[in-house]
């Protein structure tokens, strides 16, 4: 498979057959995530005819029923005129050849959405019904396809103003199990483009609740940092914010100002998709701010005398946008979301220092307003040191607190590494103790089915055993009291049997945290343990399976081989201590879901302060390897 093609070999490319066969290959996975993917495919050809300078708006439209989506540009339209060697129209090669199109001639494409540069052809073999529609030399073009096979010719539908391409697809109920878009989701992307490529006209229409926003930024990355500083509700420091954007091989473009909010805030894009781990370009840019101001404040001898200042007390407050567009990004970490070419370190770092030097040097006001910004940071935290030394006293002369009797801690909680395992009764609780590591694994078996804590009011949470047990093994506090900081362990892990009511349990947990322990779920403290549901063995191997979905694909890997042999747990009471180590508990081999709270709408955000409450958002279950779910509470 892996031949090295050039323009003119375009004839010798293969079919879209091995896209059909292993979708995950070329998308990802056929899960929510992998389904996005086909849009994000089409938005970022659109887009990059955009960054190419022939297009200036870009549109998505998602259809009615939600599981299909119209993507429009006014670029050059994709060629119609006939190959030479296979006497078929452009369009026709581009959409049912794998990889035509040139986009992986490295260099070709400096700017396109590197993770995502698979090609429409991708989508179209994964589409039900693909309709691209094209307007060039003056006349309209259609072509329809279905699973990666045209199903007409390619038509001239008559005269036509303007240029521009086109594509309506439906992704394939064969392939996806679930096919409904999330407006939410694209909504974002669209008005996350807008900002990354100024100027840019991106438009988002949702006929199923018969909404159309228009994004539009003539100042970029300028504005969404207005737009993040303005929802913080926080006093800025300097205002305009420092800007730096560089062209060249890479496009490299940064906005940062100060606030007098406490926390640091850094959004950073590769070639418009979230990093949100960070990686080598955020690194470089914060080694490059951190000289530029340590050497603006050495060299105007700001420095207070005996006062240290540190790297965070220099981003104290910082919000920022910095996004790059380079022409091979490689990714990391167990979501790809962190950015790994070393080259960016000191490309950020090269380009962030000088920058940012000649700006405080000729904004000097707000020059000295950031860096009395940064002192008083520093002052902070000597202050609060000091205070949380008076503290750690008292509380060593008041004793400790009492610890529930069913907790099985762990003999160093306190730590990154500890954790605590929230179960399902004292069986499985049991289970949980003999399989664990007792270092720093502790188990808190919970009886049942706890309370639905949704309306229940903080003052009366207590009264219930176990959500009180809950709350003491914590330690973090409740409500307005919760602190993350105070948690007694790294992480808090929802240990629930594999079937429905086990899922239902985890449900009433997250409901908890979500209403009542809400910092730690931000903190990115509450994960779920994925216990599996199923045992296959094949021949002498073992393999587990944590639902119906993954049982099925581990018997259609295995086909044809030695009889397969199914187990299904009945609940974690059942199962071996061992098995539920290797399986569940083994931080070298379970896999666990983070929980997070999708971002709200600015829509809903609006909503949420006419009506004086929260408008419910959703929890996000991200998998530490493989795809994403959402899930409605
Ligand atoms: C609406 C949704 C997605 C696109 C274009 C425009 C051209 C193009 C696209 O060419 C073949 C390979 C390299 C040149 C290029 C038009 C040159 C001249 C294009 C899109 C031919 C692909 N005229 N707009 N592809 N190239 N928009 N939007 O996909 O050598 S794809």
């Amino acid at each position: 498979m892996a031949k090295d093609y050039t323009a003119k070999d375009i004839t010798v490319l293969e079919g879209l057959a091995p896209v059909r066969k292993r979708p995950g290959m070329y998308i990802g996975g056929v899960g929510p995530a992998g389904l996005h993917h086909l849009v994000w495919e089409i938005f970022d050809n659109a887009i990059d005819e955009a960054m190419n300078g022939f297009a200036t708006e870009v549109s998505v439209t998602l259809h009615k029923d939600g599981a299909s989506v119209t993507v429009t540009d006014n670029g050059r339209g994709i060629p119609v005129d006939k190959h030479a060697k296979t006497k078929k129209p452009a369009l026709e090669v581009i959409m049912t050849t794998l990889h035509a199109g040139g986009k992986f001639d490295a260099g070709a494409y400096k700017t396109a959405g590197g993770l995502h540069g698979v090609g429409s052809s991708v989508v179209n073999a994964l589409s039900k019904s693909l309709v691209a529609t094209v307007k060039r030399d003056g006349k309209r073009y259609e072509m329809r396809f279905s699973r990666g096979k045209a199903t007409t010719k390619l038509k001239s539908l008559g005269p036509a103003r303007g240029t521009g391409t086109t594509i309506f697809f439906e992704p394939d109920q064969q392939i996806f199990p679930r096919v409904r878009f999330d407006a939410s989701i694209i909504r974002a992307r669209c008005e996350v483009a807008s900002f990354l490529h100024r100027g840019l006209k991106v438009t988002f229409e949702d006929l199923a609740s018969k909404t159309k926003e228009e994004f539009h930024h003539k100042n970029g990355i300028v504005d969404y940092l207005a737009q993040l500083v303005a929802e913080r509700r926080t006093t800025v420091v300097n205002d305009p914010p420092f800007h730096v954007d560089k062209g060249g091989d890479a496009r490299i473009e940064v906005a940062l100002q100060w606030t007098e909010s406490t926390d640091e805030r850094l959004l950073s894009y590769v070639n418009g998709i979230p990093t949100a781990s960070g990686g080598t370009h955020e690194n470089g840019m914060r080694a490059g701010l951190g000289k530029a101001l340590r050497n603006y404040i050495e060299t105007h001898g700001l420095a207070p005398k005996g006062l240290k200042l540190t790297t965070d007390d220099l981003r104290e407050g910082m919000v920022g946008v910095l996004s790059v567009f380079i022409a091979e990004p490689q990714f990391q970490g167990q979501t790809k979301d962190r950015l790994n070419n070393q080259d960016m370190q000191s490309a950020l770092d090269n380009t962030v220092r000088p920058a940012l030097e000649h700006w405080l040097n000729s904004n000097r006001s707000l020059a000295e307003g950031i860096v009395a910004r940064i002192v008083m940071a520093a002052r902070a935290r000597e202050a609060s040191r000091a205070a949380a030394v008076q503290v750690v006293r008292k509380s060593a002369t008041k004793g400790r607190l009492t610890l529930p009797g069913k907790l099985s801690d762990c003999t160093d909680p306190n730590t990154e590494e500890s954790e605590i395992f929230i179960v399902e009764g004292d069986s499985a609780g049991g289970t949980a103790k003999q399989g664990r590591n007792r270092k720093t694994q502790a188990i808190l078996p919970l009886r049942g089915k706890i309370l639905n804590t949704e309306c229940v009011a903080p003052s009366k949470l207590l009264a219930n055993k176990e959500l009180n047990d809950l709350t003491v093994a914590l330690g973090c506090g409740l409500a307005k009291q919760c602190d993350p900081a105070k948690l007694r362990y790294g992480r808090v892990v929802l240990l629930a049997d594999a079937d429905s009511d086990g899922h239902h349990i985890t449900t009433l947990l997250l409901t908890f945290f979500f209403r009542h322990m809400r910092p730690l779920i931000l903190a990115g403290r509450v994960y779920i343990a994925q216990p599996p549901l199923y045992r296959i063995d094949i021949g002498k191997e073992t393999h587990w399976a944590a639902d119906e979905a993954d049982k099925e694909r581990i018997l259609g890997k295995h086909k044809g081989r030695a009889k397969p042999e199914i187990t299904r747990f009945k609940g974690l009471g059942e199962m071996m201590p061992k098995v539920l180590w290797e399986t569940t508990l083994n931080p070298k081999t379970r896999r666990l879901l983070r929980v997070e709270i999708r971002e709200m709408l600015t829509t809903d955000r609006v909503f949420s302060d006419l009506m004086g409450k929260d408008a419910a958002p959703r929890f996000r279950f991200i998998m530490d390897h493989a795809d994403e779910a959402d899930v409605d509470l």
